[in-house]
């Protein structure tokens, strides 16, 4: 009908300004580049970008409780048992195929070059044998859940004291409003100045929301009201998501133009970093332009453009925002109204996945790591490599959906082999750009991880609607 062609015709002028806000946002940073502003006048100039970015913060709390809550209250105990597990699987699967192709990829192109060699005669770095190496494994992995990894990267040096955070224990809280402090104290922290980013409970309040959705989902009658409470609660939340969406692309233009007015002298960049830089693209891009959307053809025999298609305004604001966890309320619109992902699945599997499931983090930990290996002339071993993909895995689900929070948790990939942690000053100067790439890479991930889910679910969902049904119709 003239309203479809006309919502049609909406919906495609909104991707377009999306995108111009990108190339916009990058021909005023390079042109307003030469001017070099103060740090003062950057911070005004950033302004509409900054908003854009509260704004999606304020809402992320809300939403994750809300939508959680409600999505488990719309399943049975079976149904969303099933689906958990189907999600937990992909998450794995997609995740571990990341930290192979990362390290395929940087093995193959070897953009370090051994520059460093004279660190073993100055014993800074430790050789250790596989069996070595497997141990340091159990060590780590038992660390890293039981103890937050926290570090302190003040004038670009790290250290790694290990925090009594306990990462598992966190996920049973034992106060929701600290929980609900503790996220909206990291998030107030989004914008990445180095030493601000710290572990987020996250998790927490996922396990939370998860079990009152559940007891509520159960509760029968007395269960109503506070089911209709939290839909209501996240409808209005969704509406204050389309409100914002209008103002997306102004903010993504001015977040994308600061960051490149106030970015360092491409100049400092050596030779070794930019092929660091491209080995990371190339890897990201495999793995989000071919595997993942291989993957989901192979599962839903549906085109996957068009789905990702769907999904460009929560890709680009994944770009502009280098946060997973402030595109949330802009990757369920997309989900949900552009591709018509049942909200059964998307408030079940998209929060979580936007705290655990990080495809790009993953790649880019292991290929990192090596690349500093690489750099320091250090062979890894078998068992090495082993470690490094395990521990990037551990590291990407550790990583908070904040910018740049990869690079902190990389401290534990690092370290779980005997590489000096120092070196991540290497990577320092373009990682608030690969941060970008890796988190779009991450939504991606996630997004067509909720239409795999919800393909493999779709009978629980249909005997779901006619159970559902049936009690309408008895009432
Ligand atoms: N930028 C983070 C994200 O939101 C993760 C990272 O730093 O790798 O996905």
């Amino acid at each position: 009908t003239k309203e479809d062609v006309k919502s049609y015709l909406f919906r495609n002028a909104f991707v377009l300004l999306t995108v111009t806000a990108v190339i916009v946002g990058t021909i005023l940073g390079f042109t307003l580049r030469p001017y070099r502003m103060s740090y003062r006048e950057v911070k005004y100039f950033s302004f509409p970008g900054e908003l854009l970015m509260r704004m999606l913060q304020m809402l992320v709390l809300p939403l994750i409780i809300s939508s959680l809550v409600t999505g488990m209250a719309a399943l049975d105990s079976k149904a969303s048992g099933k689906m958990g597990m189907r999600a937990v699987v992909y998450y794995m699967t997609t995740t571990i195929i990341a930290v192979v192709i990362g390290i395929i990829i940087v093995i193959i192109i070897h953009p370090g070059k051994g520059t460093k060699e004279n660190m073993h005669r100055e014993g800074k770095i430790v050789r250790v044998t596989a069996a070595d190496a497997f141990l340091d494994l159990i060590r780590y992995v038992l660390a890293s859940l039981f103890f937050g990894f926290k570090t302190n990267y003040e004038k670009r040096s790290f250290k790694v004291p290990i925090q009594a955070n306990e990462t598992l224990v966190g996920a049973v809280i034992n106060n929701v409003s600290e929980a609900m402090e503790t996220l909206t104290r990291i998030t107030e922290e989004l914008v990445p100045v180095p030493g601000s980013v710290n572990g987020v409970n996250a998790l927490g309040l996922v396990v939370f929301s998860m079990c009152f959705g559940f007891v509520i989902g159960n509760m029968k009658e007395q269960g109503q009201a506070l089911r209709e409470f939290f839909d209501s609660l996240n409808e209005a939340i969704m509406r204050l998501v389309a409100v914002i969406m209008w103002y997306a692309p102004v903010g993504i233009l001015f977040l994308i133009a600061g960051k490149i007015v106030e970015m360092e002298d491409m100049g400092v960049i050596g030779g070794q970093l930019a092929m660091y830089t491209v080995t990371v693209i190339v890897g990201l891009f495999i793995h989000a332009v071919i595997v993942l959307p291989l993957l989901y053809f192979l599962v839903t025999r549906k085109n996957p453009w068009v789905f990702i298609g769907g999904l460009l305004q929560a890709l680009i604001t994944a770009l502009g925002t280098s946060s997973s966890s402030a595109t949330l309320p802009i990757t369920f619109k997309c989900l949900e109204e552009n591709n018509g992902v049942d909200k059964r699945v998307t408030r079940f599997v998209l929060p979580v996945g936007a705290t655990i499931n990080m495809d790009g983090t993953a790649l880019y930990e292991a290929l990192a790591a090596i690349f500093i290996a690489q750099v320091n002339n250090f062979e890894l071993n078998f068992g090495q490599i082993i470690t490094i993909s395990i521990t990037a895995t551990a590291a990407s689900i550790g990583a908070a959906g904040i910018p740049q929070a990869g690079l902190v948790t990389m401290v534990i990939v690092l370290t779980s082999v005997g590489l000096p942690t120092d070196d991540i000053t290497l990577i320092i100067a373009v990682d608030w750009f690969l941060d970008r790439l890796r988190t779009t890479t991450n939504v991606l991930g996630d997004s067509l991880g909720a239409g795999i889910v919800e393909h493999l679910s779709r009978h629980e969902l249909k005997n779901r609607d006619v159970e559902m049904g049936n009690s309408v119709i008895e009432e």
